[in-house]
């Protein structure tokens, strides 16, 4: 039962991705030096995701819409799974790793990750 379900999220999760590649969002333009500063907040920004995870894909998309260069990290296997596990609390992606200068943030919830990007940078 939990495989068949997992594999219904992955199924679904190709969907959305073929979808997502037809009906991808439209960039935001900025002028060139506040996109600067832009990206040089973003440094300090990591995604760690699930490349097949719809919830994922929603983040992606706002993270395209609003031109932010944010490091996507792949939490499927490895030492990003383990760094998320470990530092973050919890398995469940998307998450926003958001480092303000001493001060680490764990953000889970896709809702809560595009609102917090919505809100930073739009
Ligand atoms: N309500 C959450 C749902 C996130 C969610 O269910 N993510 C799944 C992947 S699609 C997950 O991380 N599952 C844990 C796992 O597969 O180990 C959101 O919107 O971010």
């Amino acid at each position: 039962m939990k495989i068949l379900l997992k594999a219904l999220r992955q199924g679904l999760g190709r969907v959305v991705i073929f979808i997502d590649w037809i009906f991808s969002p439209r960039r935001v333009k900025r002028n060139e030096s506040y996109q600067t500063e832009i990206n040089e907040q973003t440094q300090f920004i990591k995604l760690y995701q699930f490349y097949a995870c719809p919830f994922c894909v929603k983040a992606r998309r706002a993270i395209k819409r609003l031109s932010l260069k944010i490091e996507e990290r792949d939490a499927q296997e490895g030492k990003y799974r383990e760094e998320l596990l470990n530092e973050g609390g919890k398995i469940k992606v998307p998450c926003l790793k958001i480092i303000d200068g001493q001060k680490t943030t764990w953000m889970y919830e896709s809702s809560n990750i595009i609102k917090y990007l919505n809100n930073r940078f739009s």
